[in-house]
C-alpha cells in the first residue's frame, strides 16, 4: 500500500516531464496536494495498543518514550528501583513455590535454608536489598533444583524477565545500583487504567515534510481490563496489537486452564470483527519472537498445544523457512491471516465495512529491543500516514 502510493506520486511526477504544457498545472496540483497533506497532518494520529496480558503493549509505550522523547532521567530510574525489586521478589518466591508442587528437590541444605527464608518473607519486596536477602537469592538462583524448576517455567505463571533480573542480580544489590534503560523495558507492572503518550516524529519530505503528532493509548490486557478499551475506540486511526509467539505453551495467569495463545488468537479475532474499530488500520506485533526461539533451541515443540502444525510443516516451503523457528513464527502468523478471511454473520451494523478489502500488517518483534522497534516503527508510521492519507484522497 505504502509502495504503492509513493509509486503515485513519483509517476505523476514522470509525466509532468513528458508534456511541457502540462508541466505547470501538474505542479500546481502537486503543491496543492502538499498543502493538502500538511494541513491534514496536523491532526493528531491516534494509536491504540491491543492484546492479552503481558503481549509486550507497555513495553512499546516506553520505547516511544525511548526513541521520541528523550527517555528516562535519573529520578525517573530511581522510581523504578520498587518495581524491580518486586519483579525479583515475585519471581524467586515463585519459584520456590513451585518446588514442591512440581516434585523437585534443592541442589543443597544451604538451599533449603534460603527457600525458607524467602518463603518467611512478605509478599511484598523489601524496600533495600540487604545483605541476608541479597544471600539467599543468589544461592537459590545458582541452585540446580531452581534452575530445573526454571525450566519448567511454562507450567506455572512466572515473569518472562524473571531470568534477566536473577542474571543480573549482584548488579541490582548494589547499594548505589539505578536502573538501566534496558532494565526499565525488561521490568514489568500490570496495567489496570489506560495511559497515553504523545510524540512528534518527522514526516519524510515525499509526504509532504514537517513533523506529524502521535498519540499511543496503552489498556490493560487482562480479560478483567478488557470492558474499558471501549472508552477509547473513538477516533483511533490504527489499532496496533500485540500476540506474543512465544507463549503458545503457557496457560492464563486469570485462568489455568485456558493456552495463552489461543486466548490471544480468539482475542484478535474479536478485535479484526470489531465494528467500532472497523475503519482503523490493523497492525499486528508478533512479539517476544526472542523467548520463543529460545524455548524450540531448548525443546519445547509447538506441535505439542497445535497438533494441526504437523500439517503445517508439509506444506511446500515458503517464506523462507529453513528451521522450526521459521515454521513456527509462519504458522502463528498464519493463524492470524486465516482469521481475517474468516467469513462472519453479518449484522446490519457491518454493512457499511467491505472486509475483503480491509488489509492486516504483520511485523515480527522484540519490543525489549530499541533498534527493532526503531525500524518496525517506522516502517508503521509511514504505514499509517499514507494509508490515512489515502483514506481522506488526499493521496
Ligand atoms: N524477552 C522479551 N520480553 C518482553 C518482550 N516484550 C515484552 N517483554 C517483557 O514482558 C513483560 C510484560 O510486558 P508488558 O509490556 O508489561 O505487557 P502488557 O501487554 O503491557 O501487559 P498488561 O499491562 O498486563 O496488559 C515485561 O517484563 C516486558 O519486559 C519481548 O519481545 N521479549
Ligand atoms: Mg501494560
Amino acid at each position: 500500500m505504502k509502495l504503492r502510493l509513493l509509486r503515485c506520486l513519483r509517476q505523476s511526477k514522470h509525466h509532468q516531464a513528458k508534456d511541457e504544457s502540462q508541466t505547470q498545472s501538474a505542479n500546481h496540483n502537486m503543491e496543492r496536494q502538499l498543502k493538502g497533506l500538511q494541513a491534514h497532518f496536523k491532526e493528531t494520529v491516534k494509536i491504540l495498543l491491543l492484546g492479552t496480558a503481558e503481549s509486550g503493549k507497555t513495553t512499546i509505550i516506553k520505547q516511544m518514550r525511548i526513541l521520541h522523547i528523550n527517555g528516562f532521567t535519573d529520578d525517573e530510574r530511581r522510581e523504578k528501583i520498587p518495581e524491580i525489586y518486586q519483579n525479583i521478589h515475585d519471581s524467586i518466591i515463585q519459584l520456590v513455590r513451585q518446588m514442591s508442587i512440581l516434585g523437585l528437590r534443592f541442589g543443597s541444605c544451604t538451599s533449603e535454608k534460603s527457600a525458607a527464608y524467602i518463603l518467611s518473607l512478605e509478599s511484598e519486596a523489601p524496600e533495600y536489598m540487604n545483605e541476608e536477602y541479597c544471600d539467599h537469592v543468589m544461592t537459590l538462583w545458582n541452585d540446580v533444583g531452581i534452575r530445573a524448576c526454571y525450566d519448567r517455567s511454562n507450567e506455572f505463571p512466572l515473569l518472562d524477565s524473571a531470568k534477566y533480573f536473577l542474571d543480573n542480580f549482584a548488579r541490582i544489590c548494589d547499594v548505589a545500583y539505578i536502573p538501566s534503560t534496558e532494565d526499565i523495558l525488561h521490568s514489568r507492572k500490570i496495567t489496570t487504567g489506560i495511559s497515553q503518550i504523545s510524540f512528534r516524529v518527522q514526516i519524510p519530505k515525499s509526504l509532504g515534510g514537517g513533523e506529524q503528532e502521535f498519540r499511543m493509548y496503552d489498556v490493560g490486557g487482562q480479560r478483567d481490563q478488557r470492558n474499558k478499551w471501549i472508552q477509547v475506540f473513538e477516533g483511533i486511526q490504527a489499532v496496533l496489537f500485540l500476540i506474543s509467539c512465544s507463549e503458545f505453551d503457557q496457560n492464563l495467569r486469570e485462568d489455568s486452564t485456558q493456552n495463552r495463545l489461543q486466548e490471544a488468537l480468539k482475542l484478535f479475532r474479536a478485535v479484526w470483527q470489531n465494528r467500532f474499530l472497523s475503519s482503523a488500520g490493523l497492525i499486528v506485533f508478533l512479539n517476544k519472537y526472542d523467548i520463543m526461539e529460545r524455548k524450540i533451541r531448548a525443546g519445547k515443540h509447538i506441535v505439542d498445544y497445535f497438533p494441526e502444525f504437523e500439517d503445517f510443516c508439509k506444506r511446500p516451503q515458503q517464506d523462507n523457512c529453513f528451521d522450526e523457528c521459521d515454521w513456527t513464527k509462519m504458522f502463528i502468523k498464519q493463524k492470524l491471516i486465516d482469521i481475517t478471511q474468516e467469513p462472519f454473520k453479518r449484522t446490519s451494523r457491518h454493512r457499511h465495512v467491505d472486509y475483503t478489502q480491509r488489509e492486516c500488517y504483520y511485523h515480527f518483534t522484540v519490543a525489549t529491543d530499541t533498534r527493532c522497534i526503531r525500524d518496525v516503527f517506522s516502517d508503521v508510521q509511514q504505514m499509517i500516514l499514507t494509508d490515512n492519507l489515502a483514506a481522506s484522497s488526499l493521496l
